[in-house]
């Protein structure tokens, strides 16, 4: 059993008070990327680094470390811990905060219990993990991991027009530090699960050894506006049936898979949208997600091959630009191995899982050993104003990311 454990109060009270931060009128939260709402996130998160006592640094592109580097260990690759803060539209108070201030919890400890640091330790909060305003998602990381560079990341436009670099400098985290500044020794991500497994299987602890691949993309249907009433139908270009006619599509796909696929349109806007004329127009985002690379792609191409059926048919012009596309990552396996065994060693039923959801691990994961830790989301609700995981799960969850670090550190 560890001899030291989180101060759970803490914890509790800055996931409620950075929970807070970016609610509008109706209380619904929401802080996107680089927007207002998500500046005043930050700032409380740096004077939380700031009160910690911990150097604080902002990269190129936003994204934000408290550093813990004794004078003797400076020169060690550091222990990283991270997630994000910014957050999808009406979110809940967890997804990616958790294992933020998680994070930065840890380091308190460490700190208040005058642990010997072999190496440096980091808390990182990446930018534009969601990618709900500029795609791709998990941006900071990936610019950070060497993915994508760092001016193309800031020139990328957003689904309301801004431009990413602009906004970082208006919110006034437009940092000077290069990308990848520090190289972690390791990487570890808390994070819920966001799924129904480990409640499922009344499991507390999920020891995540993969994350499956994510493929974005965004779709126009070009038809024909026309009157509702006198167009006949077999004269229509209808841009809106075209598009139900993929949403299916993908549904029954994902339903036949014989892997665990799954399809999500999440927007989905019509042209003119008006009662009595034909939509002309139809943008869509397609979320296509598998664990097997091969099985992605296979969906992948099938997709393509239907658009370009339905075009056909139905006499519209379908247009597709890729948004992100990310292949299944697989974990460190000793890291894996810690956590089990922390798991174990405080008493926590725990299992080894995938993650369903995209994560800065995935990224990090491309030069660094990296894990994620998971616990429970109740009902397996996430990206829903209801997501919940218990006190009990969150503290659980806390202290194993501290066993897991200090054996890291060693
Ligand atoms: O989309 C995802 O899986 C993550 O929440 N960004
Ligand atoms: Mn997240
Ligand atoms: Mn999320």
């Amino acid at each position: 059993m560890s001899n030291i454990s989180i101060d759970q109060q803490r914890l509790m009270r800055r996931l409620r008070e950075l929970g807070s931060i970016g609610r509008d009128t109706d209380g619904k939260l929401t802080r996107l990327a680089a927007s207002d709402a998500e500046k005043l996130g930050r700032d409380q998160f740096v004077s939380w680094l700031h009160g910690a006592g911990l150097e604080v640094v902002v990269d190129r592109v936003g994204n934000i470390f408290g550093i813990w580097a004794p004078d003797a260990v400076t020169q060690r690759e550091p222990v990283m811990i991270g997630s994000h803060i910014d957050t999808v539209i009406n979110a809940g108070i967890y997804d990616g905060c958790y294992g933020v201030l998680a994070g930065l919890e840890v380091i308190e400890t460490l700190r208040e219990n005058a642990f010997t640091l072999a190496r440096p330790v980091v808390v990182a909060a990446f930018t534009n993990e969601e990618g709900v305003r500029y795609a791709p998602d998990m941006m900071g990381s990936l610019v950070y991991a060497g993915g994508l560079d760092a001016k193309t990341a800031l020139s990328t436009i957003g689904t309301d027009g801004t431009v990413l670099g602009e906004e970082l400098n208006r919110i006034g985290y437009a940092g000077q530090e290069p990308p990848g500044f520090l190289s972690p020794s390791a990487y570890v991500e808390l994070h819920i699960e966001q799924g129904p497994v480990l409640e499922r299987e009344h499991l507390r602890i999920g020891a995540v050894e993969n994350l499956q691949g994510i493929s974005w993309q965004r779709i126009l249907v070009e038809g024909d506006s026309n009157h509702a009433g006198t167009t006949p139908i077999e004269m229509r270009k209808d841009a809106c049936y075209v598009a139900a006619r993929i949403v299916t599509y993908l549904r029954d796909r994902a339903r036949a898979s014989d892997t665990p696929t799954v399809a999500t349109v999440g927007c989905l806007t019509l042209e003119p949208n008006a009662i009595n004329v034909i939509p002309s127009r139809a943008t869509m985002t397609i979320d296509l997600r598998d664990p097997y690379e091969t099985r992605l792609h296979e969906e992948e191409v099938a997709l393509e091959d239907f658009l370009q059926l339905v075009a056909a048919e139905e006499q519209v012009t379908i247009s597709v630009e890729r948004l992100a596309r990310t292949a299944p990552v697989t974990f460190d396996q000793n890291i894996v191995g810690l956590i089990e065994r922390a798991a174990e060693m405080r008493g926590l039923p725990c299992r080894r899982m995938t993650s369903g959801a995209g994560h800065d691990a995935q990224m990090m994961a491309r030069n660094t050993p990296t894990a994620m830790i998971f616990v429970p989301s109740v009902g397996g609700i996430s990206h829903n104003p209801k997501e919940h995981t218990t006190n009990d799960d969150i503290i659980a969850g806390a202290n194993v990311l501290l066993d897991v670090v200090q054996k890291l550190l060693g």
